[in-house]
């Protein structure tokens, strides 16, 4: 009996799919998608009671691993005052102290309860601030399911194969510009066609739904220069990468290679909810004080600085910001890397991969791919029968070629030494 396969057949009856987001269907890597029933520290067993090496961590958020203890406390206490106000509370505010303590560029925060609701009220913000509609995005970036920017982005419907969804109207995405990513020649040739009308550029800094594909300094300082030359934000989409990648998020990393680097706004989620819904946007103070109650451009939401999701987010903030912490978790997501690579490589496999504080991206290519176009050229066959093989053995990665994978504080050396071994007796089958 197999009480995955059950569930799902179940769940197909009322949910459409059988799941509350498509990536979860395993339709793109086939079988049965597992249903979790319980998760501790850097594992998850599924509805047959099976244990898995858990590298998804809810697609990010599980930078400290599942039932952090401190987390745990934070979230109990906070479950006994209240589960929602729709009121200020003091602990979001500490939350929002938080928030632009690690991250310079945001004067400024607003909580919302999701990634696609942060992308969405920054690139509406974006708009309201500058008076301008167009917006350029890069093919492959994914910055939630607003309307306006479900065009071309990787994840899901790279999967399914859907250059944009049925459902938006073409008017909606008609001022929305689709570059190339690292396209440097292409983002100077779009400011000067279309400068004065350019709102923001919006960007994964590390693209998490193209698998794992970095912005090059060059392209990023780019995208920095022209926006300020015409007078355009920059808004990094830092859901993913926020929090996840340093204590400073990319921004930190890029303000190292680009000397006073600073995007104008920030969109956040995944950690900083620390699994509960709970997502960001911020930045420059002029910009977020156009938002209403201040300025004319709307935005709002019941469920935003929920008080039981602020607890659970500051208490993941401060546990990450205890010294050594990033530097303990890109060492040990690197030994995965480099290891997993090797494994590949002794079995004559072409595989290479990136890696960045939590964060990483393995590849079935000989090199790192820079843009979509080049990790569209990833075998779908050869990875589903990596994924395959390493759920069989216990490791439970992304049920998706174009999705990052993400390791936390709770993987141990065996764990990564577990998964090596898994990855080198799947890739000798190859
Ligand atoms: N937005 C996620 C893919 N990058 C999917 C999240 C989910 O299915 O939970």
């Amino acid at each position: 009996m197999d009480r995955n396969l059950d569930l799902f057949e179940r769940s197909k009856r009322t949910i459409p799919g059988g799941v509350n987001s498509p990536v979860r269907a395993f339709k793109a890597v086939g079988g049965t998608p597992r249903f979790v029933q319980r998760a501790q520290g850097a594992y998850c067993w599924d509805a047959n009671g099976q244990r898995y090496i858990d590298y998804i961590g809810s697609w990010g958020p599980m930078i400290l691993g599942h039932g952090h203890p401190e987390v745990l406390a934070a979230v109990q206490s906070a479950l006994g005052e209240g589960f929602s106000f729709g009121a200020p509370t003091e602990r979001e505010v500490e939350l929002a102290e938080a928030i632009v303590e690690h991250v310079p560029s945001m004067d400024m925060v607003r909580l919302v309860s999701s990634g696609t609701e942060a992308g969405m009220s920054a690139l509406r913000l974006a708009r309201g601030y500058t008076g301008r509609n167009k917006i350029i995005k890069f093919e492959g970036c994914y910055h939630g399911h607003a309307d306006a920017l479900l065009v071309k982005a990787g994840s899901g419907l790279a999967t399914f194969g859907h250059p944009t969804s049925a459902g938006v109207p073409a008017d909606v995405v008609k001022d929305t510009l689709v570059l190339t990513y690292n396209d440097v020649e292409g983002i100077h040739a779009a400011f000067d066609q279309y400068g004065s009308e350019i709102a923001c550029v919006m960007i994964e800094p590390i693209a998490g739904n193209m698998n794992f594909v970095r912005a090059s300094v060059p392209f990023m300082s780019a995208c920095r220069e022209l926006c300020t030359q015409h007078g355009a934000l920059l808004i990094l989409d830092e859901v993913m990468s926020g929090f996840r990648v340093d204590l400073g998020s990319a921004q930190a990393l890029y303000a190292q290679a680009i000397p006073g680097f600073q995007p104008d706004l920030t969109a956040l989620g995944k950690v900083i909810g620390g699994g509960m819904p709970l997502a960001a946007f911020g930045g420059r103070r002029e910009v977020m004080e156009q938002l209403a109650p201040l300025g004319p451009v709307y935005q709002a939401g019941t469920l935003s600085g929920n008080p039981v999701a602020t607890a659970c987010g500051l208490a993941t903030l401060r546990a990450i910001a205890k010294p050594g912490f990033f530097d303990a978790l890109a060492a040990q997501t690197k030994r995965l890397v480099d290891g997993v690579v090797q494994a590949g490589r002794d079995a004559g496999v072409a595989v290479c991969g990136d890696c960045q504080g939590g964060m990483f991206g393995l590849f079935l290519l000989p090199e790192l791919p820079q843009n979509y176009g080049q990790v569209m050229t990833s075998s779908n066959e050869q990875f589903n029968r990596f994924f395959h093989g390493m759920l069989d053995r216990g490791i439970y990665l992304a049920p998706a070629l174009y999705e990052a994978g993400f390791v936390s504080g709770a993987h141990s050396d065996a764990d990564i030494d577990a998964t090596v071994a898994a990855a080198r007796e799947v890739f000798a089958s190859f």
